[in-house]
């Protein structure tokens, strides 16, 4: 049975490709921060009793700031393939604990390449280095191939330069497997809360059932390629499947703006949304609401107004250096891989809006049902 070792298993990816290995007869052993309150949502569908037989899923605290750890995690299981997938991984917040990100981010993936050739795995050990679209920044040349320079413009894409530049010196100095998948944005039910696609559709969902008003954003004009992070995790696997270990770029060669992911996200709930005004001025606005679809939503127009503006620019959201533009160019992923992704940028739009549609209905029929009321304090 093969053994896999991911960090960051909490995490959207994490937990997809928790799932995506468990089917596959693996051994799966995931690394988790200890919290304060359980943070294992996305995956405790997943979880084993330790005391049944022939578990196959195993968590472990640990964390990429402790090398002593990491260490002896590795040690004692001795895995055959490691997904190093844990991070700090917010491009906004990495601004406020650039520190921190350099840490986790950069020194972090040092961390678990050392640990293996410390534990003299480098011939029996695969790694795959979560690297990112961010590392090109500021637009070169697109579309962004494995080949394009990279400029990276925050302190979580400058940490992920280090991790990428010492995976690929491990793969050298080492003869290591050891390979960076260079992943275009990509998004689920699962994607967390603040990034700006999960945060729409939330909105999109409270806004149609009348629990909220407006939709804050920050930098409407970025254009970014969107993916199913369903197909990508499938994409990691494929890396360390290789008979060399080599860098992918992983994307759908197709970008949207974020403006454009605000309007099929509200369609598809049956909101129709125009934009006007410019920069920190720009709104959407409310122009047409599909009767057909929102009943068949379970949705009623009663609290939503043509005319209304359900979306305005704050600019706190705005980064101090943007990356305008990803467009990737997965030509070399679908030649050598045969990688081909399932999920169109509609199809993902759905999968979300129709989960986040549902999240909130059910909040809110728990609410009105007094289940969420509680009050720990009064
Ligand atoms: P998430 O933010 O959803 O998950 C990050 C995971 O890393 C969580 O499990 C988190 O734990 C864990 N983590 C954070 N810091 C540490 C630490 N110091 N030690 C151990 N674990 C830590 O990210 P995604 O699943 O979206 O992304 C996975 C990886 O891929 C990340 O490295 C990200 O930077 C990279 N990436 C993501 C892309 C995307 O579009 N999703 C695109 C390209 C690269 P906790 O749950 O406790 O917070
Ligand atoms: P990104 O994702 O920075 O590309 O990093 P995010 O969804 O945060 O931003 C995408 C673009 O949307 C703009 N934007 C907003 N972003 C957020 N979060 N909130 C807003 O309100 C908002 N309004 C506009 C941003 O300015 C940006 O241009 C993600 C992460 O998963 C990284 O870990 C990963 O490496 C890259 O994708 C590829």
């Amino acid at each position: 049975m093969k053994v896999a070792l991911i960090t960051g298993v909490t995490g959207q990816d994490g937990a997809y490709l928790a799932e995506f290995l468990l089917k596959k007869g693996y051994f799966v052993h995931g690394l988790k921060r200890r919290s304060s309150s359980f943070n294992t949502d996305r995956i405790d569908h997943l979880y084993q009793d330790q005391h049944e037989q022939n578990v196959r899923f195993k968590l472990h605290y640990g964390d990429l700031t402790d090398s002593t750890n990491l260490i002896r995690i590795i040690q004692e299981i001795q895995p055959d393939e490691i997904y190093n997938l844990a991070a700090m991984s917010h491009v906004h917040v990495s601004f406020e604990m650039p520190e921190y990100t350099a840490n986790a981010d950069g020194i972090g993936t040092l961390r678990l390449l050392e640990a293996v050739r410390i534990l003299g795995l480098t011939q029996k050990t695969r790694v795959y280095q979560a690297s990112t679209s961010e590392l090109y920044g500021l637009v070169q040349a697109v579309p962004q191939s494995e080949t394009t320079p990279f400029y990276p413009r925050s302190p979580y894409a400058v940490a992920k330069m280090y991790a990428y530049w010492i995976t690929v010196n491990y793969r050298e100095a080492y003869h290591m497997f050891a390979c960076n998948g260079i992943l275009f944005n990509h998004e689920s039910p699962l994607r967390g809360e603040t990034f700006v696609t999960r945060k729409i559709t939330r909105a999109a969902a409270k806004i149609a059932l009348g629990l909220q008003k407006c939709l804050y954003l920050g930098n409407l004009s970025a254009q970014r390629d969107w993916g199913h992070a369903k197909d990508y995790i499938e994409a990691m696997w494929l890396i360390l499947q290789q008979d060399k270990p080599e860098d992918f770029v992983i994307a759908t060669g197709i970008t949207t703006t974020v403006r454009d992911f605000v309007r099929m996200s509200f369609a598809e709930l049956g909101i129709d949304v125009e934009f006007s005004g410019k920069d920190e001025n720009e709104k959407g606005v409310i122009i047409g609401l599909n009767e057909e679809l929102l009943i068949q939503h379970g949705l009623n127009s009663d609290k939503l107004f043509l005319g209304s503006t359900i979306v305005q620019v704050d600019p706190k959201y705005f980064r101090p250096t943007e990356v305008d533009l990803l467009l990737g160019d997965p030509a070399k992923a679908k030649t050598q891989l045969g990688w081909e992704p399932k999920y169109d940028l509609s199809a993902l739009v759905k999968d979300m809006v129709i989960s986040d549609l549902h999240l909130m209905k059910k909040d809110e029929y728990l609410k009105k049902g007094g289940f969420k009321t509680l009050n720990y304090f009064e």
